[in-house]
């Protein structure tokens, strides 16, 4: 889709990117953003593309929305033989959020479980280790002839607080329960943990964040004493056969799209690429089909923010500052030299720092990931969060998607974040929907 039309002329980027100058409007994504704030707000090629890369990002678009289907096949073929879904926009729903859900529906599902057992030899230096019969990932669907992995189901239960003010509130803590292909349970051994396809665009400039600046954020034994102590992941890099920082997924273990994207391909879909290969070394995905699919989530748009004038969002911008948030959710970030000139130089309000840290008991899989702990995530970008629900109704927050809305993913943070989180929920009524507010607008 283009979006040129929707777009403000940009005359002067570093005189529009001021944050919380009154009036001025916060560019998140820097040059690539976007002005939409309709339920296609994440699916913009970056508008300062030049005519080359649009035509790759057009490519990839078409890359992320193909089918794949189980062989022998003509087009898209080697789904499987097990796999979650059989598309990336199956999962990652415009572009955007999936939703919590795990079943045996004939599409697949969105929800993943990662897996891992407590010991045993990792497959890549400092990774998880796999679990006999089912890796790293358990794969709910098969393609005709085979036999599912497991079924993954998925229930909560209710837990009632009160905020400070004495108003109650629910959240809901969700219980996974695994049945292995041969009827049992999954043992307890087995470390486990749900996630919901997280949104994909903006990410290029994510990646283009300097590995010295991450570093510099970073604070492993809270040195400044402030209760708020992120770190660096280091995982692993296929093509490299080294240890790189890591940036995406929640737990930041993979260190570039290319790689996140080959992962999905092997893992979510089974579909093997140069990076995955199947145990002889052959695979079943073009290398072109592969950079394609990865260059279309390094260059979506970002969405502009909104509703600048409004003094609840004003008030709302304030309190995220005064209560802490910005202690992990980094106001400004900005991208070093790249060869997508788009990517380059760019000033981008992610609200994170993409380290990790320990927001809880209450949030913990139990599955550590590289350096990732079992209650360390990293931070979640928040730019374009207001449109979550837009992109897609009820899209859950948190990596399992357990919060229905903005408040309870407030309220389920602890740990390092117990602090601004206790400040949030004895905030006055009319500053806690200020707050929202804020969250709302971006
Ligand atoms: C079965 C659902 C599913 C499919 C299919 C899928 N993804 Fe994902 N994707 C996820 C989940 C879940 C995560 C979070 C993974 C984690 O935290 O380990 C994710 C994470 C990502 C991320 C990282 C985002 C971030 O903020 O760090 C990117 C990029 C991505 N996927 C791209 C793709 C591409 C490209 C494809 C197709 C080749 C694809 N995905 C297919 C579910 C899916
Ligand atoms: C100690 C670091 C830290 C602090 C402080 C912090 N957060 Fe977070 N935040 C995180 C991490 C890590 C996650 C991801 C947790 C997960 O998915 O389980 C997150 C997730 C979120 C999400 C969900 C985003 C999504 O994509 O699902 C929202 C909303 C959020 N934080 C808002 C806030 C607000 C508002 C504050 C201040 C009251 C705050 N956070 C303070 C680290 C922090
Ligand atoms: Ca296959
Ligand atoms: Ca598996
Ligand atoms: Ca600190």
């Amino acid at each position: 889709m283009r979006a040129s039309s929707l777009l403000l002329v940009l005359g002067c980027t570093a005189c529009l990117d001021g944050i919380g100058e009154p009036g001025v409007l916060p560019l998140a994504g820097g040059a690539t953003t976007v002005i939409d704030r309709s339920s296609n707000a994440y699916s913009f090629p970056a508008p300062n593309l030049s005519d080359e890369e649009l035509d790759l990002h057009l490519e990839g678009d078409v890359a992320f929305e193909a089918v794949f289907v189980s062989p022998p096949a003509t087009i898209n073929p080697g789904l499987g033989p097990v796999f979650n879904n059989s598309a990336c926009n199956r999962c990652h729903v415009r572009d955007g959020r999936g939703l919590p859900v795990a079943g045996q529906g004939p599409l697949g599902s969105p929800l993943l479980v990662r897996v891992s057992a407590s010991d045993g030899k990792a497959v890549v230096p400092g990774g998880p280790v796999p679990v006999p019969g089912l890796g790293l990932q358990v794969q709910d669907h098969a393609i005709f002839g085979a036999t599912p992995e497991a079924q993954v189901e998925l229930a909560y239960d209710e837990v009632s607080g009160r905020y400070g003010d004495g108003e109650p509130y629910t959240l809901r803590r969700p219980r996974i329960s695994i049945t292995l292909a041969n009827g049992e349970p999954l043992s307890a051994a087995v470390l486990s943990s749900a996630r919901i396809p997280p949104p994909v665009f903006g990410l290029g400039l994510l990646e283009v964040v300097p590995d010295d600046a991450l570093r510099e954020l970073a604070d492993p034994q809270d040195g400044d004493g402030d209760g708020i102590s992120g770190r660096v992941n280091e995982v692993w890099h296929r093509a490299e056969s080294t240890t790189r920082v890591g940036r995406f997924g929640w737990k930041a273990s993979e260190p570039t799209l290319l790689q996140q994207a080959a992962a999905a391909y092997a893992n979510d879909m089974g579909v093997t690429s140069s990076l995955f290969p199947e145990e002889d070394g052959s695979y079943e995905l073009a290398l072109e089909t592969l950079t394609s699919a990865a260059f279309y989530t390094q260059t979506l748009a970002v969405p502009a923010r909104t509703a600048l004038e409004d003094p609840d969002v004003q008030q709302g911008e304030a309190l995220f500052v005064d209560v802490g948030c910005v202690a992990c959710h980094v106001e400004t970030l900005e991208t070093g030299e790249h060869e997508i000139d788009a990517l380059a130089q760019q000033r981008i309000h992610a609200y994170s720092d993409l380290l990790l840290h320990d927001v809880g008991f209450d949030l913990a899989d139990g599955r550590t990931d590289y350096f990732a702990s079992a209650m360390e995530w990293r931070t979640a970008p928040l730019w374009g969060l207001g449109l979550a629900q837009t992109v897609l109704p009820y899209a859950g927050l948190l990596h399992d998607g357990r919060a229905r809305d903005l408040a309870e993913a407030i309220l389920w943070h602890g740990g390092e974040a117990e602090r601004a989180k206790e400040a949030f929920r004895t905030l006055p009524a009319s500053e806690r929907a200020a707050l929202l507010a804020f969250l709302r607008s971006l």
